[in-house]
């Protein structure tokens, strides 16, 4: 069968595509309305990502608002995806000015971060409540990746005109908020979570409406299985993030090759020495989703140096891996204004359009971060529209922009001595100094800059970031652990979730990570590489010290 995808444009639709082909069917994507009418589709997916007024307006002024309605009175099945849902309702907090396609008279609203210091936006493995409607093989004890700061929010009068018209909903919850995450309406459906990044459990949902099976069982879990797959919603009802990374670069052969520094470091002791080489990109990556990685980032640690338009082998990488890894993929490293070899200039925006036409999610911007920093502070604590972190987030949601961050710690004999953040240490230095700050870097840490982390990833924040990958020069590849009080310093600075990286070594470490900072997701490389851990050993552990973690089997 042929299953039709509207799209305008508005992010990854790559994965989508790969997901639907993966389940054994063909994909058409619909780019005009004309299209649409002349297709006269079977199944029909408007799937959208990023700001609800952008994906609206692009909508709209495409012309397919009619001729998606039309579709939906014709009676064949539509599914709608993130702000695809969003969009069947009749505005946004999000976008005031903006209307959507109003077969629902209400309108969202951002999640509250003030509600016990939850996160905003909602990035993370959710389920939806137990004991509520179950439809097209939605599961309560599997999870879902959602992504998102605006939500439908559940209250009396959404539950009355949901109830009036004789919709079906799913609720889930975040925090103490309840929201919609799907509904269901003769041949509407739509879910929050994008199904296609979900693992196993999202294609099941995917196929379950190609085939229009809408009854179709859940599974019978013994109490004991309800028990460890049930969400007992602490840390906010999501699962613990576990993220593989993988630091890819050419080795002097020309091959690209994931590699692995200590303290940055990546070539092996001697002279003439090449890159360290712990294997293939996209082996290495569908290894890491099979043990059940939540996440798989790709850094480019060499882009500083190459034009990343040339660079096509990292577009590959990423485009082979979305074809099988079904969970959200970031890339990172030379996310920027680029000079091309014929001397265009190509706007980050350009560059990062690339990646998620390729399958990335997630943009993730390092040096130009700073760089954006010192100007927001330069301006007065202001941006003016035009870098990377505002530009991507504006049109693809600051969910889609992660800001990387290479600190190191520097020690002072008092805060005075700075006019950057610092912290009081429990480790002082070799001379007894006890404060220090966490002084950014540039160019995969060649480079320091007078700034601080506090500073940076609130200016970040500020100009739209959606997440802070925190990696930590001194602990990179040391397996001691992370630098606890850098992440509980960049948890107090931010509410946007911040990630922790650099020093995993054990399973212990990510468990303290999440216990001990609140991080909202934890990162390891070199553990998973040199095969000391696989992904699933670490949730395993998790698991049995009382840590809720996604386990997704076929
Ligand atoms: O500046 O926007 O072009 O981005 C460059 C990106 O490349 C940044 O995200 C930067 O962190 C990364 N990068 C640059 N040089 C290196 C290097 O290692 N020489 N890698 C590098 C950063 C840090 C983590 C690593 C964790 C976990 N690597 O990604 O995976 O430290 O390691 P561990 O678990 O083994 O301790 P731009």
């Amino acid at each position: 069968m042929l299953v039709h995808v509207i799209d305008v444009e508005s992010g990854n639709l790559q994965s989508l595509r790969n997901a639907i082909e993966h389940l054994g069917y063909e994909v058409q994507l619909v780019k005009t309305p004309q299209e649409l009418v002349d297709a006269s589709p079977e199944r029909l997916i408007l799937p959208g990502v990023g700001n609800y007024g952008h994906f609206v307006d692009a909508l709209f002024d495409c012309g397919f608002e009619e001729p998606v309605k039309q579709y939906i009175a014709s009676g064949k099945p539509l599914m709608g995806i993130c702000v695809g849902l969003q969009a069947l309702f009749s505005g946004s907090e999000e976008s005031p000015e903006s209307r959507g396609l109003g077969l629902l008279p209400l309108k969202l609203s951002r999640f509250h971060n003030s509600d016990m210091g939850k996160p905003v936006p909602q990035i993370g493995w959710n389920s939806v409540l137990q004991g509520g409607n179950h439809f097209y093989g939605l599961d309560p004890f599997k999870r879902y990746y959602f992504v998102h700061s605006y939500a439908m929010l559940w209250d009396q009068e959404a539950s009355e005109v949901f109830e009036k018209q004789g919709w079906t909903v799913a609720r889930a919850r975040y925090g103490s908020e309840e929201f919609v995450a799907s509904v269901c309406k003769d041949n509407v459906f739509a879910t929050q979570f994008h199904p296609e990044k979900s693992g196993h459990a999202g294609l099941h949902v995917i196929d379950c409406f190609l085939k229009q099976d809408r009854n179709t069982a859940i599974p019978q879990y013994t109490p004991e299985q309800q028990k460890q797959l049930g969400n007992d919603y602490s840390n906010f009802g999501l699962t613990r993030r576990i993220i593989a990374c993988l630091d890819v670069r050419a080795n002097d052969r020309g091959d690209l090759v994931v590699t692995k520094g200590d303290q940055y470091d990546v070539r092996d002791k001697g002279d003439g020495a090449d890159v360290r080489n712990l294997g293939k990109p996209v082996e290495l990556a569908q290894r890491y989703y099979e043990q059940g990685a939540d996440e798989v980032t790709f850094l480019n640690i060499t882009s500083f140096r190459d034009c990343p338009l040339r660079d096509t082998p990292m577009l590959d990488v990423l485009k082979l891996a979305a074809r099988t890894i079904f969970v959200p993929l970031t890339v990172g490293g030379g996310i920027k204004d680029v000079t091309d070899t014929d001397g265009t200039v190509v706007p980050a925006l350009e560059v990062a359009a690339l990646y998620f036409r390729s399958g990335a999610d997630k943009v993730s911007i390092g040096t130009d971060a700073v760089y954006a920093a010192e100007q927001y502070y330069a301006r007065g604590g202001k941006g003016d529209g035009s870098t990377p972190i505002e530009t991507i987030s504006k049109a693809y949601g600051a969910q889609a922009v992660v800001i990387s961050v290479d600190p190191k710690r520097v020690y002072v004999d008092s805060p005075e001595q700075t006019h950057n953040k610092c912290i009081k240490t429990q480790y002082p230095d070799a001379s007894g100094r006890e404060w220090c700050w966490y002084q950014c870097t540039i160019k995969g840490g060649r480079e320091s800059r007078d700034l601080g982390v506090w500073e940076l990833t609130r200016a970040c924040e500020a100009l739209g970031a959606g997440e802070v990958l925190l990696n930590c020069i001194d602990r990179d590849g040391s397996n001691a652990g992370y630098d606890l009080e850098l992440v509980r310093h960049v948890k107090e600075a931010v509410s946007i979730p911040v990630i922790a990286s650099s020093g995993a070594g054990t399973p212990e470490h990510f468990e303290e990570g999440f216990t001990e900072t609140g991080a909202d997701a934890c990162l390891g490389a070199g553990l998973f590489h040199r095969e000391d851990y696989t992904v699933g050993q670490v949730k395993q552990y998790l698991l049995e010290h009382g840590l809720k973690v996604r386990m997704d089997k076929e």
